[in-house]
């Protein structure tokens, strides 16, 4: 009997000390982790954007924009800013990583003065204007003359993606189910600060049923931490004024650079949108992860597009500090640029998304 007693005590002991190592495990396993933050640092200074729904694409907009159509979205991290020259060159310190600009010998690049882009010699990222430019004093502008392979390739260094252009438009509007167009730069001089921000007036497309009150003005609670949600207001007129990094004066003839700058802007420089990301109109053009097509919003699936299966030319977002308003009319949140993969511009970089690691928990314990 007294055996029997000692082994069942044993037995007990063994199953508490299971339950008690079960349980521990299952407090450290990944799918407990709900914040990425905790983990790993390359989620700081990305914005965790939660799943949802919008409307992608401009009814009033160009042919590519058409139709607008309605879009569902997992959760993703977006970079808050444009990758910079400072974390490009910790890429290229880490992996030797050469750009296609450096392989060619040149980087199309507009040059102050010039009438147009050219291939420039000896630009790359390190001399955006040509050899006897430099970037030692503008380590925190974003890296540019990458073309999109380049950018690929840091994204993937970093542990990140490029964000699908669905993403990227999604970002961009920061719960605005409304469309931004831009009037042309006449007005910029209404802004306090002359010498570093550009008030650039941004209308409502459409008519004033579009407008949204204070009240109705978006949240940014459920989109990220450290969101400012002052990105843009409203003018007495209604329209939304945001900040940017543009061509200010005719183009090309003059740029009066009220913003404080001819080539870009060091990140951040500016007013960020309502749920804490910057520069998203402006300063440097985004490649995104997507092909172009001219009619994919006609047969893009509803939820999570991700661009067509091959093309010519990759979508780039947002517009740069080259060319101003009146002409180029892509400072908004749904103008479609596109360019040739292969090929690094002076007004053209990126930045990154990554999964959201709480939907990648969910995969994990699907599949197990
Ligand atoms: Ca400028
Ligand atoms: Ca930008």
């Amino acid at each position: 009997m007294k055996k029997q007693r000692k082994n069942r005590i044993t037995l007990l002991a063994l199953t508490i000390m299971t339950m008690t190592i079960m349980t521990m495990a299952i407090m450290m396993a990944p799918a407990a982790i709900v914040h990425a933050d905790d983990v790993d640092d390359k989620y700081d200074d990305m914005v965790y954007i939660a799943s949802g729904t919008y409307h992608m694409g401009f009814d009033k907009g160009h042919d590519d924009e058409l139709p607008l159509h309605k879009v569902k979205l997992e959760s993703f991290y977006l970079d808050r800013h444009e990758v910079t020259n400072r974390q490009f060159a910790m890429f290229v310190q880490a992996t030797g990583y050469v750009t296609r600009a450096e392989k060619d010998g040149y980087c199309w690049s507009y040059l102050d003065g010039a009438a147009n882009f050219e291939q420039v010699p000896g630009a790359y990222w390190r001399h955006p204007e040509g050899s006897g430019s430099s970037i030692e004093k503008r380590l925190d502008h974003p890296v540019v003359c990458v073309n999109w392979y380049d950018a690929s390739a840091y994204a993937v260094w970093a542990g990140k993606r490029l964000p699908t252009e669905a993403e990227w438009e999604y970002a961009a509007r920061a719960g605005e189910d409304d469309h931004f167009v831009a009037l042309n730069d006449s007005h910029t001089s209404h802004g306090k600060d002359m010498a570093h921000q550009s008030n650039i007036r941004m209308a409502l497309a459409g008519s004033r049923d579009h407008l949204l009150t204070q009240d109705q003005s978006p949240s940014s609670k459920s989109h990220g931490a450290g969101s400012k949600g002052h990105g843009s207001h409203r003018s007495n007129a209604g329209e939304t004024i945001v900040t940017a990094n543009i061509w200010q004066g005719g183009w090309p003839e003059v740029n009066r650079r009220i913003d404080g700058y001819f080539y870009t802007a060091p990140v951040k420089s500016y007013q960020s949108n309502d749920w804490g990301i910057y520069d998203m109109i402006g300063n440097v053009w985004e490649w995104t992860a997507d092909w172009y097509s001219e009619d994919y919003y006609n047969h893009s699936p509803a939820n999570n597009p991700s661009g067509p299966d091959s093309g010519e030319k990759r979508v780039a977002r947002g517009g740069s500090w080259f060319c101003n308003p009146d002409y180029c009319g892509a400072y908004n949140t749904h103008y479609r640029g596109a360019s040739p993969p292969d090929r690094g511009f002076n007004n053209v970089g990126f930045r990154c998304a990554a999964d959201a690691p709480d939907e990648i928990g969910a995969v994990d314990k699907e599949n197990k």
